[in-house]
């Protein structure tokens, strides 16, 4: 897969307010600036890979890019669920993220239930695929110790390959 492993992050800002947390699947989502700095070689889809809150700790993540097929969105997007159960929302915060690897395209669903049940399929595929030493390897790239992701003034910066 062109593109990856793929370093970025930005800060939270507010989504759609579509009530993925209701749905149990919050989505943390970056801002246009994030956005427009994708590589034209990194396809829409589901990507699984590594995510870290500030200077917190690093966990697993699922993340889509693109238009959300089922709700028809004009605007792309990149949202990123970070597979831990947080104690409270971080809007405004920098998150980290490395995109290591691709399950599959978007598409539309039936229902919200199949998007769902579509949703949850990539999760556990995430937390499966992400068990090799190659992949755990990355979780230790000084991308995430380094004092950019502390830093809100750096909330746009784009790193890949370094
Ligand atoms: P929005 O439409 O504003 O993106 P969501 O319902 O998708 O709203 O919720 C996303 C927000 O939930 C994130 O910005 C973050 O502050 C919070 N959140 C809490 N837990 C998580 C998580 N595990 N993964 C992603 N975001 C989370
Ligand atoms: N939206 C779609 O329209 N089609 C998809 O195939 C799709 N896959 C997703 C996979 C993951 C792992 C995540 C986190 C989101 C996905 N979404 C998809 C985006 C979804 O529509 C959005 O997060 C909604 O706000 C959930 O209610
Ligand atoms: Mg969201």
């Amino acid at each position: 897969m062109k593109g990856i492993p793929y370093f970025c992050r930005g800060e939270v800002i507010r989504g759609f307010g579509r009530g993925s947390k209701e749905l149990g699947i919050p989505t943390a989502n970056f801002p246009d600036s994030v956005v427009d700095h994708l590589p034209a070689e990194i396809s829409t889809g589901i990507y699984y890979g590594w995510a870290c809150v500030g200077s917190g700790d690093i966990h697993k993540m699922v993340m889509s890019i693109g238009w959300n097929p089922y709700y028809k969105n004009t605007k792309k997007s990149m949202e990123t669920h970070v597979i831990h159960t947080f104690k409270e929302d971080f809007y405004g915060q920098i998150l980290s993220v490395v995109m290591v690897g691709y399950i599959r395209p978007e598409r539309s669903f039936d229902s919200l239930e199949a998007l769902i049940s579509a949703i949850t399929n990539d999760i556990e595929e995430a937390k499966a695929r992400l068990e090799v030493p190659e992949h755990i390897k990355l979780k230790e790239d000084n991308f995430f110790t380094s004092n950019a992701s502390t830093s809100k003034s750096t909330g746009s910066t784009i790193m890949n390959g370094h």
